[in-house]
């Protein structure tokens, strides 16, 4: 019902605002403009509600977290990020569109109303947090940037190896990220020099490492994980053999989705969807028993939809993060299903651990 009345108005917005064609500038200000709905007014939601679907900005080349498959979707971490975001706002996890976007290419596409939501593995940094009109919802992966080397190309590394290891190397990255700022700081302070080298993508930095055009790649570990792995995976000679230094990452790389500044309701729903992976995660609720777990405490009652639910306030449907756990799950199961099941990404003993358990998982209450 409350869905039906949100969608009633987005149209009725659009319509309005389509007709009446304001003249008043101070209204039309890009960054705080709505998504795709383009008319002043509006709100991410609503565009989304009118649309019936979601756009959401993925890599699609990032091992685990974002892959194109040949039909046009997304299989990965983030890209079940994007199914939940779309099983919370529309009740069903497959009406998501992916829009590929590389590095560079990211933010001017949320700030240009291309996309409703960015999840792809984007790192929240002070200046992408103020400067750029960005906003950063909760961090669902705690990262932090590694080298990646052949041994059999430079003796001696180790992955207790550290900066000396790599002065007069040829290091590859791709470009609009975190990663190059990182490494040229980072080699400045060592003293070192290195030869940084980016592309575009980071599967072009991946291509050159093999052909041993560069010494070392560097990015975000999960990345470099990842890679390793598949290519190991595919059969690619030695690469079970790389090296993946220093054992403490040169930075943190806190991942999570983004949104566009000045839409609190859209910010606090893609909030709150991954809280409600969180939380599920943290109370032993997944996508198999969530039907049964609805009652067991007063918390899942309202975060599931029963008494004292808070989501229709939110715009959503009572029910929105039971269809989230029930369609996509709850973070353990996204973690599982994309990244240690393939790819042997450990969550045990890593940052991304809940909180009673020594790692940064945290969700506030919901109530
Ligand atoms: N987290 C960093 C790096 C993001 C990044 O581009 N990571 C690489 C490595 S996983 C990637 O997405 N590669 C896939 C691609 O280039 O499309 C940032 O936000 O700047």
């Amino acid at each position: 019902m409350l869905k039906k009345l949100a969608v009633l108005f987005a149209v009725l917005a659009l319509v309005a605002a389509a007709c009446g064609g304001s003249s008043d500038g101070e209204e039309t200000t890009t960054t705080t403009a709505p998504g795709n709905s383009g008319q002043e007014g509006g709100s991410t939601l609503d565009a989304v509600l009118a649309r019936g679907e979601l756009i959401c900005g993925v890599s699609g080349s990032a091992v685990g977290f974002s892959e194109t498959q040949a039909d046009g979707s997304a299989t990965g971490f983030d890209a079940d990020y994007c199914r939940a975001v779309a099983a919370a706002v529309l009740g069903d996890a497959t009406k998501v569109q992916f829009r590929a976007l590389t590095a560079a290419e990211r933010f001017e596409a949320l700030k240009n109303n291309e996309i409703d939501v960015l999840i792809r593995n984007t790192t929240w940094t002070q200046s992408r947090d103020t400067d750029i009109g960005m906003q950063f919802v909760a961090t669902t992966y705690f990262d932090g940037q590694q080298l990646m080397g052949n041994p059999a190309t430079l003796p001696g590394l180790t992955s207790s190896s550290g900066f000396e290891a790599i002065d007069g190397a040829t290091v590859c990255t791709n470009a609009g990220t975190t990663t190059e700022k990182n490494i040229t700081e980072g080699a400045q302070v060592a003293g070192v020099s290195i030869n940084l080298e980016t592309v575009e993508t980071f599967p072009e930095a991946m291509e050159k490492f093999k052909a041993g055009t560069c010494d070392l790649v560097t990015t975000d570990g999960s990345g470099l994980f990842g890679n390793r792995a598949a290519e190991a995976n595919a059969g690619t000679e030695g690469a079970s053999e790389w090296v993946i230094f220093p054992t403490k990452p040169i930075s943190k790389e806190p991942l999570g989705p983004v949104v566009r500044q000045n839409d609190d309701e859209w910010f606090d729903i893609v909030q709150w969807t991954v809280f409600a992976t969180f939380i599920a995660d943290e109370l032993d609720v997944t996508s198999a028993n969530v039907d049964d777990m609805m009652d067991a405490t007063p918390e899942l009652t309202r975060l599931f939809g029963g008494e004292g639910e808070l989501q229709t306030s939110m715009g959503l449907n009572p029910d929105a993060f039971l269809q989230v756990i029930k369609q996509v799950g709850n973070y353990g199961e996204i973690f599982e299903k994309n990244l240690t099941g393939p790819l042997g990404l450990e969550r045990v003993g890593s940052a991304n651990e809940q909180w009673f358990n020594g790692g940064l998982i945290y969700a506030p209450p919901a109530r």
